[in-house]
């Protein structure tokens, strides 16, 4: 199936075969559109900027490259092509042929997961709409608004399946999820990180690395959903997903690579001094973000994830590829919690566990690009090693809320967490420091003091290229 470019809404889903949703979206696709203008990012709404944009959903060349307008970017409907046969993998259901429509039963809860993950999307392009002002190099700028308006064709995936599978309540939450907006005290969003600001590039890189992660779980195991539509539109949004981690993990990568270089030419203690972000504030960002992503992954002992999966809704990563019963109620599962003032290990209810098997995954991945900044910090000579702090570090959701916890995993005392915060987590220092350093460096090829240019550009462009148009 390719994707129809003629119509006002891209997609592949023959959507011109169904007049009433047809019409319902092309009137929600207004309120987007407003949306766009007065929540997505602020400026640059009239450049050219030089996107990618979704042309078929084939793993090989699914996407063409061009200079575009955002608010002309062709925000559209894609699912991945359809599994012939596909079955449910797990759950009370397993082995019973997918479902086309949403089963009756598990409406509520259904529509739950789908508005969940649809309002994260325009959350967090509301949460980055600043720091077009402040972009360090063309490059990245151009790399931003990618993020921003993929992020908001997630949106659309979200929403299209509201509309098409949930009638009048669909409807309403489609709108609802323009309603609410980060940090909004009266409607926020709906998830914790989701509120947080996005104020400067070292917390947009360490955002789209920890948080966006997040994300490529979430959807992962939803793509194993029962519910088929949801598994293919996640599916092809997991594609689009992997430009975002890309953009923090590099993005991440040269600010190092900056900070050593710095260090090397005029000593450790000199890097601010040099306009570099020394590594300690590193740590301390990544200790931030990287905490309030773990509270993403909801309660370590969830009875509602556990419902998600017996009733075949939201699955874990890779189901397939466990090889255990996928129903999960005689098995047990290690989880830690405090325990008489200390962090212990208990076996637990799998099927309780199911939130806690998805964020090991993800702490088990999220290490892996910790190791890759090491490495460029070994290999320039210096001794220091970035780490993750413990997960029950800085923690608001499940078993460690409530617990002061050191990023080495010991439960410590009010007084003791308060004497060592300034050292844990970002300070007012640290970001004025960093604010400091937000100088927008817009002309071709140039980069900012605190970031070494990438190692290439992005589709085979030199550096030099004029990702975005002024
Ligand atoms: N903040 O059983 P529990 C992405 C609530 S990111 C606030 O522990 P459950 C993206 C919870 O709602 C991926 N509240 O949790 C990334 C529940 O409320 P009720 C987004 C929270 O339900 C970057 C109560 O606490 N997708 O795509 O198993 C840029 C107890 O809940 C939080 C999804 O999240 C929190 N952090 O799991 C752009 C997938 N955590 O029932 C985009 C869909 C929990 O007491 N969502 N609560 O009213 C889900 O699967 C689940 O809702 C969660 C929570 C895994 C998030
Ligand atoms: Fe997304
Ligand atoms: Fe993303």
């Amino acid at each position: 199936m390719s994707i129809d470019y003629s119509e006002r809404i891209p997609n592949n889903v023959n959507l011109g075969d169904n007049r009433r949703l047809q019409r319902a979206l092309e009137q929600w696709q207004p309120a987007f559109l407003r949306w766009w203008r007065e929540l997505g990012p602020v400026g640059f709404q009239a450049a050219d900027v030089y996107l990618r944009t979704a042309i078929s959903v084939d793993a090989e060349g699914w996407a063409t490259f061009g200079y575009v307008k955002m608010p002309d970017y062709r925000w559209g409907i894609f699912l991945a092509e359809p599994e012939p046969n596909r079955t449910i993998a797990f759950g009370e259901h397993r082995g019973e042929p997918v479902w086309q429509e949403v089963p009756g039963e598990y409406r509520g809860t259904l529509r739950r997961l789908i508005v969940t993950q649809g309002d994260t999307e325009p959350a967090s392009v509301e949460q980055q709409r600043h720091l077009g002002a402040t972009a360090p190099s063309l490059y990245d700028l151009r790399n931003l608004f990618q993020v921003n308006v993929e992020e908001a064709r997630h949106l659309w995936a979200m929403v299209y399946l509201l509309h098409a599978y949930f009638g009048r309540d669909g409807r309403e939450e489609a709108e609802a999820l323009l309603e609410r907006h980060s940090g909004s005290s009266e409607r926020p969003r709906i998830l914790g990180a989701f509120n947080e600001p996005t104020p400067d590039w070292l917390s947009f890189f360490m955002f789209t690395y920890f948080t966006d992660r997040d994300g490529k779980y979430q959807l992962a195991s939803l793509a194993e959903s029962g519910f088929d539509p949801l598994s293919r539109t996640c599916r092809f949004m997991l594609t689009e997903e992997a430009h975002h981690m890309f953009v923090g993990e590099t993005g991440v990568a040269r600010v190092i690579a900056r900070t050593c270089e710095l260090a090397k030419r005029h000593g450790v203690e000199k890097v601010g001094e040099h306009g570099g972000i020394e590594l300690p504030i590193i740590q301390r960002y990544l200790n931030f973000h990287y905490s309030v992503s773990l509270d993403l992954f909801g309660s370590e002992l969830s009875t509602n994830a556990a419902n998600y999966y017996t009733a075949g809704l939201k699955g874990r990563f890779r189901e397939t590829e466990h090889s255990d019963d996928h129903v999960l109620t005689q098995q047990t599962y290690p989880v830690l919690r405090v325990d008489e003032g200390q962090i212990r290990e208990s076996q637990q209810p799998a099927l309780l566990a199911i939130n806690e098997m998805l964020r090991d995954e993800y702490i088990r991945d999220s290490a892996r690009g910790v190791a890759r900044w090491n490495k460029i910090i070994r290999e320039a000579g210096f001794d220091f090693e970035l780490r993750l702090p413990h997960r029950g570090f800085n923690r608001k959701i499940g078993q460690f809320a409530g617990f002061r916890i050191s990023p080495l995993g010991e439960v410590v005392s009010e007084e003791t967490w308060r004497s060592n915060e300034s050292s844990w987590l970002p300070t007012e220092d640290d970001r004025q420091f960093i604010a400091s350093l937000m100088k927008p460096v817009l002309r071709p090829g140039e980069f900012a003091s605190w970031i070494a240019p990438p190692t290439r550009g992005i589709n085979h462009k030199p550096l030099d290229f004029e990702y975005v148009r002024l």
